[in-house]
């Protein structure tokens, strides 16, 4: 695996599951492949679970990881091309990732969108540079317009909890005080609809994400209809895709509380497990009754992160032994 963005660079899913699986039941078996490998994780934003997840996964390996927080611990870095550099940011991307780069054999990301410019964002510029500059695997950590380790996490989550065969599982878009990137419904809906479920989405009118990845999946604009009958509810806020109205690119449309998954939507569904990547702000996209159930996958599917991110560097390693 040259690079980790898309759920077709995991190849077959079955196969994914089935591994991540066997990493989960015997975490160290693979303790010799990340002997003197070097993971450096760079965060241009926060992170409490891929962070640690990630960490905790190389370790696992036997590969040691090097976390750089950028503008914190280092130098505040330039992203744009061309630009006159008289602003606060002292050193470009353009020589900070070779640089960093000569220091590791695998790099993970995290570099959210902006939400000003829908084309930088949707063109993954700055992921783009890390694997033009670097040369070497790179892992979306959330960049801008995906997050797959959380969607490899989420699938894992609901591989192991499913109780039919083809569950339903809806993704419902919920509010939030702050407008909040597409990457997570993004990669959740791109992975959903390459697993064997039923697959609906539902969000107020002008949240249609984009459609290479909504795929095939159903999009119903009445939340309790889409609900009816779930198997498994996954909340998320996002801001406007700009999809059908590219000036709202990034806006907050609606605060509508009527959205808040509480114990009246899922009283519609099949007894459905809740799901949310987290950090989740409580009362605003789900009520503490929902969150805190036993129908709450929330806990399981974070510490699925390290299954999931684990699963991507044994193969990078694996790869680069070849
Ligand atoms: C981020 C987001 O919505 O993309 C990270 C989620 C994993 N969430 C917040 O910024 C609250
Ligand atoms: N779900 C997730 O990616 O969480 P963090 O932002 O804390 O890493």
């Amino acid at each position: 695996m040259k690079s980790f963005f898309h759920v077709s660079d995991i190849g077959d899913l079955n196969a994914a599951l089935a591994e991540a699986m066997q990493v989960k039941a015997t975490p160290f078996a693979w303790k010799h492949l990340g002997e003197n490998k070097t993971i450096m994780l760079v965060f241009f934003n926060s992170s409490l679970r891929t962070r640690l997840s990630s960490q905790k996964a190389a370790l696992n390996l036997g590969m040691n990881p090097i976390v750089l927080n950028i503008g914190q611990d280092s130098w505040k870095l330039e992203t744009e091309m061309g630009v006159v550099m008289d602003g606060d940011k002292s050193e470009h991307l353009r020589e900070a990732i070779p640089v960093m780069a000569s220091y590791c054999d695998i790099i993970g990301v995290r570099s959210f969108a902006g939400l000003k410019d829908r084309e930088y964002d949707y063109a993954e510029t700055v992921l783009q540079q890390f694997i033009e500059f670097s040369g070497k695997p790179v892992i979306s950590l959330e960049s801008a317009t995906v997050h797959p380790c959380q969607a490899f996490a989420d699938l894992i989550t609901i591989e192991e909890h499913k109780k039919v065969k083809r569950p339903k599982v809806v993704l419902t878009w919920a509010p939030h005080p702050k407008a909040l990137p597409q990457a997570v419904p993004n990669s959740f809906a791109e992975w959903m609809n390459a697993a064997d479920v039923d697959f609906v989405i539902t969000h107020p009118h002008g949240y249609e994400l984009d459609p290479q990845f909504v795929g095939d999946a159903v999009v119903e604009y009445d939340q309790m209809k889409a609900l009816e009958g779930a198997d498994f509810v996954y909340a998320k806020n996002w801001s406007c895709p700009g999809v059908t109205d590219p000036s709202q690119y990034g806006e907050i449309l609606s605060k509508d509380m009527g959205w808040t998954v509480d114990a009246a939507h899922m009283a519609v569904t099949n007894n459905a497990f809740f799901m949310h990547c987290l950090p989740v702000r409580r009362n605003m996209i789900v009520s503490d009754e929902v969150i805190d159930a036993p129908t709450s996958l929330v806990i399981p599917e974070a510490a699925n992160r390290v299954v999931s991110a684990q699963v991507v560097m044994k193969r990078m390693l694996e790869n680069l032994q070849k």
